[in-house]
């Protein structure tokens, strides 16, 4: 019988759902141990594990039965729940913020209706890490980030024209027809992430789209690099930094001014994987995704990969325009009080993304019919400039971890699949937690760290819940 999935996470589901097997009080009851793990852990703690970190034994089963109630199955591995967990199953935080008319679907021609809006206007909309489950993120299921409008379609691509100017020797106009023409057209399948990925996993919550783990996909993208054209231009000794400009407009409050604008290092713009695109996924590029050329620099935040490109200006200095100043797209040196006011000379520019791993499948809340005994897991891995060396799972909440098998990257900055198998002992409520590791033995941590005010580069492990019974 294949999984059934059940609509997960909410703990309101989940309590009203075992609410309705018992009675009104359960239901009562356990809704108020999840608000009060949301408001007071540690109290919560204490109610739910016993009241001494010794726990009698009786208290500590009294505590088993409320939290079992409260997730509405037996947890199996109980025992190794560290205090403080809040399961899953229970959890508020590791979702999308509700808006305030609940959760929406995004609705988008071409577009996945599985995709999970997080703003209309720019349009922002995530991909559920289980919609993330093919090799290459086709098109329609891939996350969607906006600044400003989305330009009106252009009838004839081939005539779109794009400036280099700058720190150039030869500043150049050229026609995307005949960069297509001209240029050596390659094809890598790259990630490409927000810096805001995981930005709902901050705490204290942060100003900005509140993304989990699914800003960020997996795609095949054709054109050329950047570093041709740059070189036909010719870069002088004087090329410092880039400047990336598009056709979209629309900020908060001034509807005509350029919508984004960031820019690189020239090293990282002389990197072969970085390029100019045409085309995603054997098609052209989707006008969402901003055709009818775009920049796709891979390893650094998604900004940096302008779309509706129509001009890059090389620099002698660091772009200091305002999308690169002040605290954009910046994150501490030195760590800072979660919460706290922001020093601005203690901010660096993010470049590399973080490490990432996610679970695609099953989908978070996947019920399994009693008496499974194996779970088949499967999964995405990925880092800025490290690459992924390892990527293991854990099923008893972090008390012992299992290696999986890891696919081949196609080429850099390409994501590695993982896949492995887990044994479960009874049936019940478990949690699938998922780590990546580099070659160095840096790993992710448990919960998001380095805090900052706009919610950058949050990449704590992902923990899926899962109901055998
Ligand atoms: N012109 C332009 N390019 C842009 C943006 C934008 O708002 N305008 N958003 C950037 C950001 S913040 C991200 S994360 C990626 C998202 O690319 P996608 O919408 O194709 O997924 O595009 C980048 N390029
Ligand atoms: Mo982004």
């Amino acid at each position: 019988m294949p999984p059934r999935r059940a609509s997960l996470p909410a703990a309101r589901c989940v309590a009203s759902h075992a609410g309705d097997r018992v009675d009104g009080m359960v239901n009562k009851r356990e809704r108020a141990i999840a608000e009060l793990y949301a408001e007071d852990p540690q109290r919560a703690d204490r109610l739910v594990f016993g009241r001494t970190s010794g726990a009698t034994r009786r208290g500590f089963v009294t505590g088993l039965a409320a939290m079992s109630a409260a997730v509405g199955a037996p947890i199996p591995f109980a025992r190794q729940m560290p205090r403080g967990l809040m399961p899953l199953a229970l959890a508020q935080d590791a979702e999308p913020d509700p808006l305030p008319s609940g959760q929406r679907r995004l609705s988008f021609p071409g577009k996945d209706g599985g995709l999970v809006l997080l703003r209309d206007y720019p349009l922002v909309a995530e991909t559920p890490e289980h919609l993330l489950d093919d090799d290459t993120t086709p098109t329609a299921k891939f996350f969607v980030r906006n600044n400003g409008a989305i330009p009106d379609a252009v009838a004839d691509a081939d005539a779109w024209k794009l400036t280099i100017d700058g720190e150039v020797n030869r500043p150049l106009e050229i026609a995307l027809g005949e960069l297509k023409r001209r240029g050596r057209a390659k094809t890598l399948r790259m990630v490409l992430e927000c810096a805001g990925n995981g930005r709902a996993f901050f705490a204290p919550r942060t100003a900005g789209e509140q993304f989990t783990n699914g800003g960020a996909g997996c795609a095949e993208w054709t054109g050329i690099a950047l570093v041709d054209l740059l070189r036909t231009a010719g870069l002088k000794s004087s090329a410092v930094y880039t400047a990336h400009y598009g056709a979209d407009l629309g900020r908060p409050g001034d509807a005509t001014a350029v919508a984004l604008s960031r820019g690189v290092p020239i090293k990282k713009a002389m990197d072969p994987a970085s390029m100019l695109v045409w085309a995603m996924n054997g098609a052209p590029l989707e006008s969402i995704h901003g055709a009818p050329l775009r920049l796709v620099i891979p390893g650094w935040p998604g900004s940096v990969s302008h779309k509706w490109l129509n001009r890059i200006t090389v620099r002698d200095r660091e772009y200091d325009g305002p999308d690169m100043v002040g605290l954009a797209y910046r994150v501490p040196i030195k760590p800072m009080v979660p919460g706290g006011k922001a020093d601005a000379g203690n901010f660096k520019i993010l470049e590399a993304m973080p490490m990432r791993a996610i679970v695609t499948s099953p989908a978070n809340g996947t019920r399994y019919p009693a008496g499974t005994r194996e779970l088949r897991l499967r999964g995405a891995a990925w880092a800025g400039e490290v690459e992924v060396q390892r990527v293991d799972i854990s099923l008893d909440f972090g008390a012992t971890w299992q290696r999986t098998l890891l696919a081949r990257a196609r080429n850099r900055y390409d994501w590695r699949r993982w896949s492995g198998s887990a044994h479960v002992p009874a049936d019940g409520y478990y949690e699938l937690w998922v780590r990546a590791s580099d070659a160095t033995g840096r790993m992710q941590p448990h919960i998001a760290g380095g805090w900052n005010p706009q919610g950058y580069g949050a990449n704590p492990m992902h923990r899926i819940a899962v109901f055998i019974g």
